[in-house]
């Protein structure tokens, strides 16, 4: 990485000066608490809220890859700022992948975790196949250029709520090399197998390999 310009070098005594700062367009805090988890002090991420941005972004496309590229385009746009966003899906085998796209607002528009939860529950009733998946995917914008990430965490769902830990759907999905549920561990448990943290992981790594990236 090369020096700032001269009337920057100030910056340089800032411990914001190694430190990449972007924005994460979601308005949902938790996925920001396990984004920061597993980011550590490596990346300063700041939320639309932080960021002073009350917007509710729409995301009317029927893939994850699309709403998440809609959001970050959004706030790309909006600041020039780099920044990124990930859409998260649920998606149930027996019902050919629903939720899905379709996660945070299955039982209609607000967007309750319980009535989703119970939505599905009732029509996984009779289906014998549990199986499921959350998949994250990660659209991040540096200096205008898009790259996509994925994190993929397999297990199944159970019939009845358990635990109070997380959101949406992690009282009734077990990932696989577990008994308990997601919404029976603490963050740094469901850290060990989550969707989220292999995507962001990913982008890390990614963020690693730019030798020359505006840090401001
Ligand atoms: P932003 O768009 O503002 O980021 P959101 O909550 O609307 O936040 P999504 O569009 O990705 O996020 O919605 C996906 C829904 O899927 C979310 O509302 C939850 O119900 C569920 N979900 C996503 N990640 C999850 C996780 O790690 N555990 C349990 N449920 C999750």
């Amino acid at each position: 990485m090369g020096l700032p310009p001269p009337h920057l070098w100030h910056l340089m005594f800032s411990p914001y000066f190694v430190v990449m700062k972007l924005i994460f367009a979601t308005n949902n805090q938790h996925k920001a608490d396990e984004v920061n988890a597993v980011v550590g002090n490596s990346i300063h991420v700041i939320t639309l809220k932080e960021a002073g941005l009350e917007i509710d972004i729409p995301e009317p496309y029927d893939t994850l890859k699309a709403n998440a590229s809609e959001k970050s385009r959004v706030i790309y746009q909006l600041t020039q700022a780099n920044c990124f966003s990930e859409d998260t899906g649920l998606e149930v085998k027996a019902l050919d992948g629903e939720p899905g796209v379709k996660s945070a607002r299955y039982a209609g528009d607000d967007r309750s975790f319980d009535k989703n939860i119970d939505k599905l529950l009732q029509k996984l009733q009779e289906k014998p196949d549990k199986s499921a998946r959350f998949r994250t995917v990660i659209s991040l914008i540096i200096d205008g250029k898009e790259t996509l990430f994925e994190g993929i965490c397999e297990g199944s769902i159970i019939d009845e709520k358990r635990g109070v830990h997380g959101f949406g759907y992690d009282p009734v999905f077990i990932p696989n090399g577990s008994d308990r549920t997601f919404g029976e561990m603490t963050m740094a448990e469901k850290a060990r197998f989550s969707h989220r943290k292999k995507a962001i992981e990913k982008l890390v790594a990614f963020l690693n390999t730019l030798e020359s990236i505006n840090k401001f």
